[in-house]
């Protein structure tokens, strides 16, 4: 059946390995990150949340992507905008949320990092930390480690085109691809870097590119279309746990609000712009593909986004109201007992 792009759905959904069963979970995740995403923007506002990265425009990628692992073997080396891959891994929108108001039961740091600086011990998701580009070569230390344990585990560490710039993304790919580990780098390329363009990171913006320096392939996916990004990222997976090595995916996306909730994108771009960028939105596009294939309809869509509201706005009670963390412990985990 042929979509609004012209695409034949029902093809496309074949080749890309995902049955009705999985695409409409896909879209259940897009929708949950886009509402978090929103609502935490919203908590900043009101002077309840200290900060917050959203991810809306990327939900296609990071959800798609992190649904081609085992989740419960694979590790995820994240970056603040992973959080529909953090979904996919297993955190709950209650654990996002302790994490946003930064109270003593979030999983990710018990409210010591900062907002959306995910990592969760018991899901496989590594800490990431502040300075952007060093959870790159640390993914390669990951797979290099499980690798040697022989777990049979893949690490994905996902990280935007302007990391790339850091030379740590080059420290990590080299070493990734000398040991053939079982890694995959995902880029998600929204073509800023808070308000520097891609234009003025690389005089090669196809990051992908950089891949074949480092002797393994690379490749560039249309990144609003979770349904691309899945069948590219699963072969990639299959590549490294069969022992093949790694693969950097990039993913082409778009950043629809500002990089963070202290900046204003009008300094640096303009309202026409940000509005065309809007058409290209991930989450219509997929509602209106999955409504062409006969999986969605608008009364189920309600139904769904209703649940997922519900979902957020009880977490965001359950986290307001509990305890923050003890003062005692605020150097846990600083220095070395
Ligand atoms: C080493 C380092 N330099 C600068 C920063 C400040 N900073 C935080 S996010 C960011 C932009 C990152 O851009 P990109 O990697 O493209 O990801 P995006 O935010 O666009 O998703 C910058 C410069 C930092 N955290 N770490």
């Amino acid at each position: 059946m042929p979509a609004n792009d012209g695409i034949d759905v029902d093809d496309h959904l074949g080749e890309s390995g995902l049955d009705g069963d999985n695409a409409q979970r896909i879209y259940r995740y897009m929708l949950l990150a886009r509402a978090i995403s929103e609502k935490s923007w919203l908590l900043t506002r009101q002077g309840r949340v200290l900060f917050s990265m959203p991810c809306d425009g990327q939900e296609a990628a990071d959800v798609a992507s992190a649904y081609a692992l085992d989740t419960g073997k694979d590790f995820i080396v994240p970056y603040a905008r992973s959080l529909g891959a953090m979904l996919v891994k297993g955190m709950t929108a209650q654990e996002v949320m302790l994490n946003m108001f930064g109270k003593a039961a979030d999983p990710n740091s018990g409210g010591r990092q900062m907002p959306m600086h995910w990592g969760h011990k018991k899901l496989g998701i590594i800490s990431m930390g502040s300075s952007v580009g060093t959870t790159i070569p640390r993914a390669s230390g990951v797979a290099l480690a499980s690798k040697l344990k022989g777990q049979g585990a893949v690490t994905m560490v996902y990280f935007g085109e302007g990391s790339a710039s850091e030379g740590d993304f080059h420290e990590g790919l080299a070493f990734a691809g000398v040991h053939r580990l079982p890694v995959v780098f995902f880029c998600n390329n929204n073509g800023w870097a808070t308000s520097v363009p891609v234009s003025l990171q690389s005089a090669e913006p196809q990051v992908s590119r950089r891949a074949e320096g480092y002797g393994f392939p690379g490749l560039t996916v249309d990144g609003l279309d979770p349904l691309t990004v899945y069948q590219a990222v699963k072969t990639a997976v299959d590549r490294a746990r069969s022992g093949d090595g790694p693969t950097l995916v990039e993913a082409t996306t778009i950043r629809m609000m500002p990089h963070s909730s202290s900046d204003n994108h009008l300094r640096y771009r303009s309202q026409d712009e940000l509005d065309a960028e809007k058409e290209s939105d991930p989450l219509p596009r997929f509602q209106n593909l999955l409504v062409s294939a006969g999986l969605l309809d608008g009364e189920s869509d309600q139904v769904l986004r209703d649940a997922v509201d519900q979902e957020v706005e009880s977490a965001i009670e359950y986290a307001d109201a509990a305890p923050p963390p003890d003062p005692e412990t605020a150097l846990t985990g600083v220095y070395a007992p």
